[in-house]
Order: C-alpha cells, then structure tokens, then sequence
C-alpha cells in the first residue's frame, strides 16, 4: 500500500462516517477487499478522529443494509463505495426472517461471498414451480458475447424458461423473499429462470456477469447493468450428479430441494472467483430457479 492509497481510502473513510454509514460496514467492506482487519480497523479509527490504537476502536455489532463494497480501480484505493446485494449475515447468525419463514444459514463464506441456505422454498412451493414452468420449457441459451444475441450453446444442455415479474402469486412471493434475504430490491432482479437438467445435462464452468471488454456486452448492460450476484434455488434433486461446482475454491454443492445458494461478484472480472458450473446429471433429474442481481433496474 502506497501512501496515495491511503490518503484516498481515509478521504473515502471520511465521507463514509460524514454520511453516517456505520463503521461496521466500513470495517467489513475493507475486509472483504483484502485490507487487513487490524489495518482497516486503525484507518476508521483515524478517521473518526480517534487514536489509532485498534484495541481503542468501539464497532457497533449491529448490521445495515444494504451491504457494501470498497471497490479499488486499476489497484488505486480512490475508493468508491459499491452496494450490493448480500444477506445480513452478523456474527454466528443460524436463521435470517425473511417476513414469511426463517431461512435457515447452512455455510458461509465471506470472500468471495457465498452463503448456502437451507429450506429457502418448501416442497410444494418447488413442486408448484417446477408444474408451472414445465409447459413452456425450452432448449436454454446463453448470450453471445461478440454480439449479446442469445443463442444455443453446447456449454449449456439444459431447457428452461423465464416467468415475468410478478406472474404468480408464488412467483411474486418468491421475488419478495429473495428481496428481504438478499437486502436488494425486486426492481434490480431479472425475472425468475427455471432450468430442466436431465441425464448428461450441464453447465459447464462459466461466470454469470456480462464479460464488459467484449463487444456484445453493451446492450445486455444497457437493460439494468451489470449482474452483481445470483441466487440459485434447488426445486427437485437429481438421484445422483449435478452438483453446483466453483473450480476456483474447491466448492461444490449438492442440489438438494428447497435450498438455495447466493454468490456475488462485485467486480466482473476473474478477481471475482466466480467461476462456477452445473456438474453433469448422472442419474435422475435437477430442477433448478435461478435470479440474477443487477447493479440497477432491470425493466
Ligand atoms: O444449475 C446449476 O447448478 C447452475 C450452475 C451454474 C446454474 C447456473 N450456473 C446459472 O443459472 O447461472
Ligand atoms: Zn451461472
């Protein structure tokens, strides 16, 4: 860290504090982009105008949302603060009230960010899902990224197909819990994809946000921005295979019904370890919904 690094992060710091952003945000948003605890906790303290003994730092234990994110351009600290959708997950948490049940934290990790969540949806609420999509289920696409035309890809086998916001009353449900969990607006979702794998169905390794260097990339950027973070939603467990894999951490999730899995990326680059797959069904069939978080609204 150079001192230009600094002097800008304490001038973010200090607009941050001004604008009355707790520190516990601040704290965790520095964490999360790799300064160290000890480092961030004496640079907030300056800031504050107290001494920078760490040990003297008082952080409030209480969360706030939205979640946020110190995002470093071009390895310079002229900090500028990026929210993002994220799950209010405060110090040994096991349950987070999304209004209408307690969503059970299953695992966590904070950087990359990826949280697993137990009986997100209940069996008849995947059931009536997965009834409602499966007349309209077709061969899935993904967007060219020299043009941003969707197109039939060999990368992706499986079928799926999109509800509009709102559609149902399950479907409105669904948008409002995935909202309350993830502290992010129904506004800034795209509309609910459910896919259809069935034997030697895939999705190979890929990452969810729109490649920004590539050409393509313009007008699926233009509809709401880029995409920041995914919330995928088990519905019905294949007999074997199929797992959610993230290469880059070693991780790999089995698709088990009801629960759902939220992982996000602030920055669209590899930095993200993002990289995540649909392993191959081996045996029976996987039903999955998937929303993708934008940065904006997404009409
Ligand atoms: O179905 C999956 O496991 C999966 C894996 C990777 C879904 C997606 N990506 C996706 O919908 O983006
Ligand atoms: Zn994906």
């Amino acid at each position: 860290m150079n001192e230009i690094q600094y002097r800008n992060i304490t001038v973010w710091l200090v607009e941050q504090i001004s604008a009355g952003q707790p520190t516990q945000v601040l704290l965790q948003a520095m964490c999360d982009r790799g300064w160290r605890r000890d480092v961030a906790m004496g640079l907030i303290a300056q800031a504050m105008g107290e001494r920078t003994d760490p040990g003297a730092v008082a952080m409030p234990t209480t969360g706030a949302s939205p979640q946020t994110e110190v995002i470093t351009i071009n390895g310079d600290a002229s900090a500028a603060v990026k929210p993002m959708p994220a799950p209010a997950i405060d110090d040994g948490v096991l349950y987070l009230d999304v209004g209408d049940r307690r969503v059970p934290v299953l695992m966590h990790l904070p950087r990359p960010r990826v949280v697993l969540f137990g009986d997100f949806l209940s069996k008849q609420e995947c059931d009536r899902l997965v009834e409602t999509a499966r007349p309209r289920m077709q061969r899935s696409m993904t967007a060219d990224p020299r043009t941003g035309e969707t197109m039939v890809d060999t990368v992706r086998t499986s079928r799926g197909m999109f509800f509009h916001r709102d559609e149902t009353p399950l479907v409105r449900t669904i948008e409002a819990r995935i909202a309350k969990l993830l502290q992010w607006p129904v506004s800034h979702g795209e509309h609910l994809q459910v896919l259809h794998y069935r034997p030697g169905d895939r999705y190979e390794p890929h990452y969810d946000y729109f490649d920004p260097t590539q050409p393509g990339a313009a007008p699926l950027l233009a509809r709401g921005g880029q995409r920041v973070a995914t919330f995928l939603m088990y519905l019905r467990e294949p007999e074997r295979g199929g797992d959610t894999t993230f290469p880059d951490l070693g991780l790999s999730f089995a698709p088990k019904r009801g629960s759902a899995l939220f992982f996000s990326y602030p920055e669209p680059d590899p930095s993200s370890k993002s990289l995540h797959g649909g392993a191959p069904v081996q045996a029976g069939e996987k039903w999955v919904a998937t929303k993708w978080l934008r940065e904006g609204v997404f009409e």
